[in-house]
């Protein structure tokens, strides 16, 4: 019998997006913060993402979760995500995800917890029937009304905000959002994205804009206020209404005086699941978005890397 080795996962989905959290069996990612464990994990285990969320045994659409020690105080769990290209940033249906596998592990109760995740400290509150809400980390809108000349397209406006991403986001240009456009709206977000890179338009520090975020009406005024599509790195777009872009909006709304604190905004996806969000507003203009979500255990499994399977840590021809 060939060697192998044992990864064992709890697979979620938030509002129809998957995430597969890794508990068992990763590598030894050392000290640190996770900022700089998630680098670690970059350079030298990339193997383990693409065993986790590519094919044969995941899909482009695919999330991952790898769990490990906090190294701030008081967190239930320190936490790496990841998807079929790269590691991200911050993902809140991710952390909504990460929240009930936690619950259904018994390592936490219902209530109030802290995880850290490369972004920062978040705090999700656990509810039951899988409903979490996440107070994601500080949120702000970096520039308003920024255009781009987009091949084929014409001139496209929006804001860039961070909400544990960066995004650019864009009203009222582009093809209309249903889940029958999902071709159309991936083609159009990524000349978006690649007419922002070409024109040099960034983040605060000069990081690039990688997640793009498209809104329009909602289907259904009773259930949500608007309907977004956002293109992930990798060209996938998120089944869920985005927590990080759902943030990004938030902050962007606030910015124009247009969300009170307190008040509900219902985000729903091309799919139409719905994140509700608020914000906390901070006294330099950004806000803490949260974020309220439901997530449901699809699955429990351990993932077999035999060594002689040329297969065993994944393929995509997914690019950035
Ligand atoms: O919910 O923040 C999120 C997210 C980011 C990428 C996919 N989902």
């Amino acid at each position: 019998m060939s060697a192998e080795q044992r990864l064992r996962v709890i697979d979620s989905h938030t509002g129809g997006e998957p995430t597969r959290v890794v508990i068992s069996g990763g590598p030894d990612l050392g000290e640190g913060t996770m900022a700089e464990r998630r680098l670690r994990l970059a350079e030298e285990f990339d193997w383990l993402r693409s065993a986790c969320v590519n094919e044969p045994r995941g899909h482009d659409a695919m999330v991952g979760a790898l769990l490990c020690d906090a190294f701030e105080p008081d967190c239930a769990t320190g936490v790496i995500f990841f998807n079929n290209v790269g590691v991200l940033n911050g993902c809140v249906h991710g952390t909504i995800g990460v929240a009930v596998t936690l619950l259904r592990m018994g390592r936490i109760s219902y209530g109030q917890h802290r995880i850290e995740t490369s972004t920062g400290v978040v705090s999700v509150d656990v509810q039951e029937h899988g409903r979490v809400t996440v107070a994601n980390v500080r949120s702000y809108r970096h520039a308003k009304d920024v255009e781009v000349e987009v091949p084929e397209w014409g001139m496209v406006r929006g804001d860039v905000a961070w909400g544990g991403n960066w995004f650019f986001l864009v009203e009222g240009a582009g093809p209309s959002i249903d889940l029958e456009n999902v071709g159309k709206l991936t083609e159009f977000s990524c000349a978006v994205r690649e007419a922002l890179e070409r024109d040099g338009v960034t983040g605060a520090r000069g990081e690039k804009i990688d997640h793009i975020e498209v809104f329009g009406a909602p289907t259904d005024q009773a259930l949500a206020d608007s309907k977004n599509f956002v293109l992930c790195p990798g060209k996938e777009y998120d089944r869920s209404p985005c927590g990080t872009g759902t943030s990004a909006k938030l902050a962007c709304l606030s910015a124009d005086g247009k969300l009170a604190e307190g008040e509900e905004w219902r985000q729903a996806s091309v799919i139409e699941s719905v994140f509700k969000g608020r914000v906390e507003p901070l006294e330099d203009g950004s806000v803490i978005p949260m974020i309220t979500g439901s997530a449901f255990v699809t699955s429990e499994a351990k993932l077999i890397l035999d060594e002689s399977d040329p297969f065993r840590h994944g393929f995509s021809s997914a690019e950035g």
